[in-house]
């Protein structure tokens, strides 16, 4: 039996010693490196804490002592020996691991957001309902530098200040990256200590000098202990968190188990609120993933163990096509600039940044702080591109609304991963952000079916300059070019089936690439029933609903929507409320996602799981037509 299947549970790692926990450890990057070669998902970030979980939980006793992993995509280990090291060939599969931290897998995982930032409040809030209660329980929470810049963290230690006697230990996981390595005076704060790693030793030394030189006298003793602290805060951002009130402990080797141990038995033992700075090399023990220039192996598709080399197939996607375009577009006009929060090469924003590097502004993980920022870049003459993925625009949606759309700031949203993302669970979709565009005034939204779309729709959104606009598109690769038929007041007409053009019959009207199944159900329906009339019809411009879909839809006897956002406050039910005040009578079949976390799977899988694909929208709407009966 290997080391880590003896694991069941993590007191079976108190009994081991320095030699076996360091074989432990190398056989865990192994699994790790097996299990995402094979299924894709978090490299980089999990081998740089393998040591330090170990740690963790010999120090603390989970799941009675609360272990909290900030955004969550770094505890693989902390799965592995939490009982669930069997399973790990199916991490990210359907019914398989998931890839976060998931509270139906075990008691171990308390919180399953994968959102960045978070886990200090939580950690916060979870010491102080100990306290209330009784309860001797000590908290901890495990958050990344990148994570760290994000203002929630900021509000939760000030907070996690004021609780003296709170047992909670904040561990900085601190491998000064986040994909790139982290933006801000934060991290370079940090980086100081880190590049620093001799000044312990260097302090010891004055330390042992002081004493030695003891003609010096007591004044100079004192002169000389205040420059040592100076120089360490100085150095370390220990008078950073102290100021605040909180006791720091580092910078600690986080390679180093022994010494992460004491620093964890130090912390555990004060019994107020700690922060224990570990040093971590993200990608730690897999050459390719340290060498990785771009992201240190963040997160992949699968890929040859052996060589690193991606096993994905070459495709051109959504994210490159906006990268390229956008590239050209800062070059025709010098007033588009662009935001990313942390996500340079995922959005695809380093074309852009490799041209016009002072253009392109990486604010950290701080979706908030990159939304006003783009409104005050409006106001100051630009035109802002905020780049992120749909999921992340939750976090800034205050800001949009009335710190960019109060202010008909000309903001262009660019969402990358809208719609069903899969793999990466629940908190990935971006299923969200036409329900909240749709309440936005003055917000108008573009989602581009295909990549020509894609190029036309960004040119149209960025000559916009009275208020924001917002391009939706997926993950993954960009579909084939569909050439429409026939445009109709700016709406692309994809297919005519059926008796020639004519009132009556079906329209179905498509968002983005969902137009394109759209299409591919309006042929299955012909095939069946070639006497019904169906056209089919892609907007381009989705929010709010162009008059043009009101008026085709006035002329048929059956509208059809097909989206892959959610259904509440989605685009289906955008155009029945403008059939509704435009009082149009046509009945309406909106398919979209339910109002339900879905749980992680492959996207086609997941489609077909809520009844999003061509054949089940085909199905759909034939039985419809079949309960309407023949029409006069
Ligand atoms: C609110 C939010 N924005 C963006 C992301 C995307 N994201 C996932 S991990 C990551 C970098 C995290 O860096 P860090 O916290 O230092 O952890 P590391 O991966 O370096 O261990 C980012 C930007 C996110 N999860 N949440």
């Amino acid at each position: 039996m290997s080391l880590l299947d003896a694991i069941a549970e993590p007191a079976d790692l108190r009994d081991l010693d320095d030699d076996t926990l360091a074989d432990l450890a190398a056989e865990i990057r192994e699994r790790i490196v097996a299990a995402v070669a094979c299924n894709s998902g978090h490299l980089g970030p999990n081998l740089g804490v393998v040591e330090l979980t170990l740690a963790l939980h010999r120090v603390f006793d989970s799941p009675r002592d609360r272990i909290l992993f900030d955004t969550g995509h770094q505890a693989y280990v902390h799965k592995m020996v939490t009982g669930r090291a069997g399973g790990f060939d199916r991490l990210r599969q359907e019914g398989g691991l998931s890839g976060y931290p998931s509270r139906a897998e075990s008691d171990h995982d308390t919180i399953e957001n994968s959102h960045a930032s978070t886990s200090l409040s939580y950690a916060d809030g979870l010491a102080k309902a100990y306290a209330l209660r009784g309860e001797d329980r000590h908290v901890v929470a495990v958050i990344g530098d990148g994570a760290l810049t994000g203002g929630m963290a900021w509000e939760a230690l000030n907070q996690i200040a004021t609780g003296a006697d709170r047992p909670l230990v904040v561990v900085v996981n601190d491998n000064g990256r986040s994909y790139a390595p982290t933006a801000g005076g934060l991290a370079l704060r940090l980086a100081s200590a880190r590049t620093n790693p001799g000044y312990e030793r260097m302090l010891a030394t004055v330390k042992t000098r002081l004493h030695q030189v003891k003609v010096l006298g007591p004044p100079t003793y004192e002169a000389l202990h205040a420059v040592k602290r100076g120089l360490k805060d100085a150095i370390a951002p220990q008078g950073l968190f102290e100021d605040l009130g909180i006791k720091y402990v580092g910078p600690v080797d986080g390679h180093d188990r022994p010494a992460l141990e004491r620093a964890l038995e130090h912390a555990k033992r004060f019994g107020g609120p700690v922060i224990v700075h570990a040093v971590t090399e993200k990608g730690h023990g897999y050459e390719r993933a340290v060498a990785d220039q771009t992201d240190q192996m963040h997160q992949v598709a699968p890929f040859d163990p052996d060589t690193g080399e991606s096993l994905a197939a070459p495709t051109t996607t959504w994210t490159q096509v906006f990268g390229d375009e956008i590239a050209v577009l800062a070059a025709e006009r010098d007033d588009i600039v662009a935001v990313t929060a942390a996500m340079l090469h995922p959005t695809g924003l380093h074309a852009f940044a490799d041209k016009f590097p002072d253009r392109v502004y990486d604010v950290g993980i701080a979706e908030q702080h990159a939304v006003t920022s783009a409104a005050g870049l409006a106001l100051g003459g630009l035109h802002p591109v905020v780049a992120v993925y749909s999921t992340f625009l939750s976090r800034g949606f205050d800001q949009l609304l009335l710190d960019v759309a109060l202010h008909d700031c000309a903001v262009t949203f660019v969402l990358d991963r809208a719609g069903v993302t899969g793999d990466d669970g629940p908190s990935h979709n971006g299923m969200w952000d036409l329900s909240m565009l749709g309440i936005v005034p003055g917000m108008r939204v573009a989602a581009p079916r295909d990549g020509a779309r894609l190029r036309e729709l960004l040119r149209e959104a960025v000559a916009v300059d009275d208020g924001p606009t917002a391009v939706r598109f997926p993950k993954g690769p960009v579909l084939p070019d569909l050439e429409p038929v026939d445009t109709l007041d700016g709406c692309d007409v994809l297919v005519r089936t059926g008796p020639a053009a004519q009132d009556g019959g079906v329209l179905i009207v498509g968002v983005g690439p969902m137009a394109q199944i759209a299409a591919e159900a309006a042929r299955k329906i012909a095939d069946e029933q070639p006497t019904t009339p169906v056209t089919v019809v892609d907007p381009r411009w989705v929010l709010p609903v162009p008059p043009a879909v009101v008026d085709l839809a006035r002329r048929h006897d059956l509208v059809v929507t097909v989206e892959d956002n959610g259904r509440a406050g989605g685009f289906g039910s955008a155009v029945s409320h403008a059939l509704a005040d435009a009082e149009v009578g046509t009945p309406i079949q909106v398919h979209a996602l339910p109002q339900r976390f879905l749980d992680h799977a492959k996207r086609p899988a997941l489609l077909q799981r809520v009844g999003l694909n061509s054949d089940m929208i085909a199905s759909a709407v034939r039985d419809r037509l079949q309960q309407r009966g023949p029409q006069p």
